[in-house]
């Protein structure tokens, strides 16, 4: 719908590797429009959190790690039409061996480890994130693009 929300994060790696700016100009130039944004070192508990689905797998305990390696990762809320399901296409598969040229992953990565961004794959894991990454009030800001009339009708 008009003002769906998914949650996107650079993960340490696209930090680290100067890729940030590259990153908001795909979401800002497709037309997606930015809500939330921060810098932060998430804690052990929240990288758990956050990757609560997986704590059963092999990689659980390394992807944990490099998550709180202490380099920030880019927290961010993007909102617009589509947006959880186009954000998951924009940054392609999991395995960037697997993305397709021109996705994100496909375009700035080559192993699965270091994938440099996350996107929620739903609605329901992306008002978990939202939740879990924005929680307090006022992080969020409601605001009309002056360019919104041109970028959909
Ligand atoms: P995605 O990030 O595309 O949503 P996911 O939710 O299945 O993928 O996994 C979360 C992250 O865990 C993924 O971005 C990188 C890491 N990961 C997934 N599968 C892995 C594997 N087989 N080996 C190492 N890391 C893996
Ligand atoms: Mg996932």
């Amino acid at each position: 719908t008009f003002s769906e929300r998914t949650f996107i994060a650079i993960k340490p790696d696209g930090v680290q590797r100067g890729l940030v700016g590259k990153v908001i100009s795909r979401f800002e130039e497709r037309g997606y429009k930015l809500v939330g944004l921060k810098a932060l070192a998430p804690s052990k508990e929240l990288a758990e959190k956050h990757y609560d689905d997986l704590k059963a797998r092999p990689f659980f305990a390394g992807l944990v790690n490099y998550m709180t390696s202490g380099t920030p990762v880019i927290a961010m809320v993007w909102e617009g039409k589509d947006v959880i399901k186009q954000g998951r296409a924009m940054i392609g598969a999991t395995n960037p061996l697997e993305s397709a040229p021109g996705t994100i992953r496909g375009q700035y990565c080559i192993s699965v480890g270091r994938n440099i961004i996350h996107g929620s794959d739903s609605f329901e894991s992306a008002e978990k994130e939202i939740g879990l990454w924005f929680g307090k009030a006022g992080e969020l800001v409601e605001w009309t693009p002056a360019n919104v009339d041109w970028i959909q009708s």
